[in-house]
């Protein structure tokens, strides 16, 4: 069992936790060092250790000798550290907290974890990327996997579910082979955690059931500003059974509270440079600084009725429900309140397998989910390395449990007496036998027909959903698939696979078509053969939109302040203090790490110095300099960057006069817009955090109207104004 403990004598004063392995609640050998009291270091077996810096050999200059079994322990078990990574959602990143019901469930389910008002049960959530690998950057262009383990009274629910509420395909078979076509080509081993390029397109330009979920992986969906800011979706239609084994269908939507957001792709990839690990980090600050992230759970229930007159087969995951034809019901809220202990034991060892659900919640016919069902079990075995993973702490359930499964690789379990098999006549010294009344029961499925390799006819419409999803989405919104469309098909060396991706695309919408074949500098082809003609009548839902649903605060939300030395405290404490009262946070950068002392003389602590603290990392930036300090960073390259970056990512942005310089270095000081706020005084900080919440200047973005009319801004403060010089 690994602990944490504060180390006495830490250098800086503050506690050090370690990570090493000792028996639960052990005392164990200690001895003096440095006046501390510490833990005597032991080999696996328990053997103290004399000397952990040298080898045994036989003299000053001679051979290790074997024998040295301290030495061979640790190679050996250093060499066996790694366990296979997961094939997909390799990267991910996981935290602990608890599932609320706020809307008990009881009239469509028998589901004890939706029975109570205000219970909590204990959850587990690891969200991901699929095509990198574990060590990848974490703003790839990619879906994000949202996968939540609910520890039930009733056994553990895992939802294995994404940010994207469709998926590429439609039936298991294909996923190997979609998976393959993304992942890094197999003679060059490149590129990584990336869709753009040659295979994936050719790929995907021969799998037109894709286009829907190709939309919204070219949207801003796939570039979320963090886990924090990013719905969930169970993709699949599952079912409900009540007391009496009655069905409802039912789909599973997870809400971010702090609304959604995403970064421009230029961003993006700036960020993957500067911090690789910026959705990572996100997550260990908000949660270790008691800003707990929070998602409502809402689902969409119907009935077979419905599904028999809604447009599209409710089997199909590439499709979805509209809220706007079927309201999604709030029923509970998922709140991440802390950290894993240990990365390796909780987030690489958790083992998801979406077969696993408690009594009242059971699987439709959906081809994919059917196909995972098998596959989440069987990749367990193989990276887990056997049949036992349940017992790791983060796998196994928290409620009693009674089974005659036995041995295998690693049983941590120690099974007392004789009787390991049912039937048996051993009475109440027997063990544990089924229990029809409250054991789990499958709905009474009849479908059934002849056996065959076939795709339901009802699975034919290709291209309905990703034009709704398209007209659904505002200008900029749209503008920014077609750029991403027109930058990934650019890393495609073939240019018959880039026409081919246009030809669906005009299935799809004309504009779009048009916009993606002009960036790619060539004619619009035919469009795609399709197995059914587009219905271009579906109405746009604009829940679909991530702007036209944006978060009324800039809560949860950063501004990065650069400070220089003498930059005027006034203004500085007046911003730390708006900025709190919207529940936002402030980041200092400073050309030196050690911090700007203020115009009062306090000094502030910087958390970043200039250089690895760019503007990409912010949802705002303000510049608080003094004159001298403005002179100097007018010629400093990362300061420059910081202030033309900011600009041109529509970041708003506050500054104070004596900053003009730097705007004048980048040649920016002729071009400030509604976007930028002179702090004239104290309470400009507060306009400034109000204008935070439109979160981007959008009409600073090239190539778009000025202000999307279908997105009406929310939270303009009225006494917004243009700069002055
Ligand atoms: Fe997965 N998927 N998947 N997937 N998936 C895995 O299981 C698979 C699919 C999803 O954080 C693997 O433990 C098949 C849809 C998430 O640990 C593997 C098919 C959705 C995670 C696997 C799908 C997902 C996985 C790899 C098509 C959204 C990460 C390692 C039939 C609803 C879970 C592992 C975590 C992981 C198979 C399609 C989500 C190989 C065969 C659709 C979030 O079993």
């Amino acid at each position: 069992m690994a602990k944490s403990k504060a180390r006495a004598g830490a250098p800086s004063g503050a506690a050090i936790s370690t990570s090493y392995n000792a028996p639960q609640g052990a005392g164990g050998e200690t001895h003096q060092i440095a006046g501390a009291n510490v833990p005597t270091l032991t080999t696996q077996q328990g053997v103290p250790v004399a000397d952990d810096q040298n080898s045994l050999r036989a003299g000053h200059r001679s051979p290790t000798l074997l024998e040295d079994f301290h030495l061979r322990e640790k190679l050996f078990h250093f060499d066996h550290e790694r366990i296979p990574e997961r094939v997909v959602h390799a990267r991910g990143y996981g935290a602990h907290g608890f599932f609320e019901v706020t809307d008990p469930l009881s009239d469509v389910t028998r589901a004890d974890v939706f029975q109570r008002k205000g219970e909590r049960t204990p959850a587990f959530v690891r969200f991901s990327t699929v095509a990198g690998s574990k060590g990848s950057v974490d703003l790839a262009r990619d879906v994000r996997g949202f996968a939540v383990k609910i520890y039930t009274k009733e056994g553990n629910w895992d939802l294995v579910g994404n940010n994207i509420p469709v998926f590429f395909i439609q039936d298991a078979i294909k996923f190997p082979v979609l998976v393959h076509s993304v992942k890094p080509e197999p003679d060059r081993g490149f590129p990584q955690a990336q869709s753009a390029h040659t295979n994936f397109w050719d790929f995907i330009s021969l799998t037109p059931e894709s286009m829907h979920m190709i939309m919204w992986v070219m949207s801003d969906r796939a570039i979320p500003r963090s886990f924090r800011f990013m719905e969930g979706f169970g993709v699949h239609t599952f079912r409900f059974l009540d007391k009496k084994d009655r069905s409802t269908f039912v789909k599973f939507h997870w809400k971010p509270k702090l609304g959604m957001q995403s970064v421009a792709w230029n961003e993006a990839v700036k960020i993957n440079g500067a911090d690789p690990d910026f959705h990572r980090r996100d997550l260990w600050d908000s949660i270790t600084t008691g800003n707990f992230p929070e998602w409502e759970l809402g689902v969409q229930l119907f009935d077979q009725k419905f599904a028999d007159r809604f447009a599209f087969d409710v089997l199909d995951p590439t499709k979805l429900i509209p809220e706007e034809e079927l309201p999604v019901r709030i029923v509970g809220r998922l709140v991440l309140d802390r950290m894993v202990d240990n990365f390796f034991a909780e987030t690489e060892q958790v083992a998801f397998c979406t077969q696993n659900v408690p009594p009242g919640i059971d699987f439709s016919n959906d081809p994919l989910l059917q196909g995972r069902n098998f596959s989440y079990l069987d990749t367990q075995i193989k990276r887990l390395g056997g049949p036992n993973f349940t017992h790791l702490p983060i796998n196994a359930p928290k409620c009693p449990f009674a089974h005659f499964q036995q041995d295998g690789h690693m049983a941590m379990r120690n099974p007392v007496g004789r009787v390991n098999y049912e039937p048996n006549s051993w009475g109440d010294q027997g063990g544990p036998r089924e229990n029809p009344v409250t054991g789990t029961r499958s709905f009474a499925d009849e479908d059934t027909g002849p056996k065959q390799r076939v795709r339901s006819e009802s699975f034919s419409d290709h291209y309905s959903q990703a034009r709704q999803f398209f007209i659904s989405q505002t200008a900029i919104e749209q503008k920014h698939i077609a750029d991403a469309l027109v930058f990934e098909l650019s890393k495609v060396e073939r240019p018959d696979v880039r026409a081919r991706v246009v030809s669906h695309l005009l299935n799809i919408d004309n504009d779009l078509a048009g916009a993606v074949a002009d960036g790619l500098g060539i004619d619009p082809p035919t469009p795609a053969v399709a197995a059914k003609p587009t219905n271009r009548k579906l109405a746009a839902s604009d829940a679909l939109s991530i702007l036209k649903n944006g978060p009324e605060s800039f809560k949860g939300r950063k501004v990065g302040v650069l400070l220089t030395d003498g930059a005027d405290a006034s203004l500085y404490a007046a911003l730390d203090a708006a900025a709190k009262k919207e529940g936002a946070t402030l980041e200092v950068i400073a050309p030196k790490i050690v911090g700007a002392t203020l115009s009062d003389g306090t000094l502030i602590p910087a958390r970043q110095k200039i250089d690895g603290g760019p503007s990409v990392l912010y949802d705002s930036v303000v510049l608080l300099l003094s004159d001298k300090g403005a002179e100097i960073l007018k010629t400093h390259a990362p300061a420059k960057d910081f202030v033309n970056d900011a600009f041109t990512h529509c970041k708003f942005i506050g500054y104070t006069a004596s900053a003009l310089p730097l705007f004048e270095a980048v040649a920016l000081a002729d071009k400030l817009d509604g976007g930028c706020l002179a702090f004239d005084g104290k309470r400009d900080t507060e306009v400034f955090v109000k204008l935070c919440r439109d979160l981007r200047f959008w009409d600073r973005e090239p190539g778009t109207k000025a202000r999307d009319e279908s997105a009406p801004p929310k939270g303009e403060p009225k006494g917004a104004r243009k700069p002055r010089k």
